[in-house]
């Protein structure tokens, strides 16, 4: 099987040329079409295509000096080189720096709100890949850098763009075919709303509970095609601005994905009863007759899916919503 290495060590120059600091930015994401199950874990290589979108101003900067020894800040507070976050990072810098000796000190900023609910390693590997790519003058072009992210982390091949994004899955087995692409879309009235239930950390992670679903649902077995009927149907709306047809298969494709969470055993139910009280909410909301969708991801908060028209109400109705326009944030930057 190839390793990362191998498959990253194609693109690079023998001998790396450092400079002296480098930065980039690259946003979150939230999957409207979701990845769930991977053919291949070391590379990270999804069984089904996703999509989803960025969150403008919500994401993470990264900063890269060259330095005498190794280091690494979050939110500007040193971390312990042997910390888990800390592991994970150089080990994915040191698939770039191989053998040679380039000490870096590597500093990480986050917008998102720490309790927002939301992942940070989508965000963090893709700007962490765009810094190296700085940082090394690689000039590789998006598709490779989106592809390498992903080896961090899978869904960080998202959040190499702002707006939609579509991952798909790809076939080659170095997996380089299996990058996120940007669709050609600015719907400015299009808006995310984080409503939080609970902020802490997950017990179990998105790459535990993809196995474990793999391994022991029933249920898993149909997911593959519905996944890659939900992606075709959900770039369609995007292409024709429909939002209910957007927001129906976006609910519809989360609560199947975690259907097949809960039926693996152990069961994986990410909800809380205030997570179901939240689902309830929506949907009488849109027995009113207001459009309003979520959709969830491997915790238990809720992310919902309206149009900038709805926003005063949709705030009115949920204490503590954070809400972002993907596409107004980017018109402001
Ligand atoms: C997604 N999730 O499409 C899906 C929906 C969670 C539920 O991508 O193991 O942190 O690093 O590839 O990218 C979260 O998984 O997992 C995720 P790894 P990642 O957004």
């Amino acid at each position: 099987m190839l390793t990362k290495s191998a498959v990253i060590n194609n693109y690079l120059p023998a001998k790396l040329k450092a400079g002296s600091s480098a930065s980039a930015y690259a946003p979150s994401n939230i999957a409207l079409c979701k990845y769930w199950g991977k053919r291949n874990l070391e590379l990270n290589l999804p069984t089904n295509g996703s999509l989803s979108i960025s969150l403008g101003k919500l994401g993470t900067t990264t900063y890269i000096k060259a330095a005498d020894c190794d280091s690494l800040s979050l939110n500007q507070q040193a971390l312990d080189n042997d910390s888990k976050f800390a592991r994970k990072v150089f080990a994915f810098v040191n698939l770039f720096r191989r053998e040679q000796d380039l000490p870096l000190a590597i500093s990480t900023e986050n917008t998102i709100p720490t309790a927002a609910g939301l992942a940070s390693s989508a965000s963090g590997f893709a700007a962490l890949m765009l810094a190296l790519d700085k940082f090394f003058a690689l000039n590789l072009p998006t598709n490779v850098l989106s592809a390498f992210a992903r080896m961090g982390s899978g869904s960080a091949c998202r959040s190499l763009h702002h707006g939609f994004v579509k991952w798909q899955a790809g076939s080659s087995d170095d997996g380089m075919d299996s990058f996120g692409e940007k669709i050609d879309c600015n719907w400015q009235q299009f808006c995310i709303g984080l409503v939080k239930i609970d902020t802490r950390q997950k017990k179990v992670n998105s790459t535990q509970g993809m196995l474990r679903t793999l391994e022991t649902s029933q249920l898993y077995r149909a997911w593959p095609q519905q996944a890659s009927r939900d992606l075709a149907t959900i770039h369609q709306a995007i292409l024709e601005r429909d939002f209910e047809k957007l927001g129906q298969t976006a609910e519809h494709n989360a609560m199947s994905m975690h259907a097949t969470m809960i039926s693996a055993y152990p069961p994986l139910l990410y909800w809380q009863a205030k997570s179901i009280d939240a689902m309830e909410k929506v949907w009488q909301l849109r027995a009113d007759n207001i459009p309003v969708y979520f959709t969830m991801d491997a915790g238990p908060n809720l992310k919902l899916l309206f149009c900038h028209q709805q926003q005063s109400l949709i705030e009115k109705q949920f204490a503590n919503i954070e809400i972002i326009r993907p596409f107004a944030a980017l018109a402001d930057k």
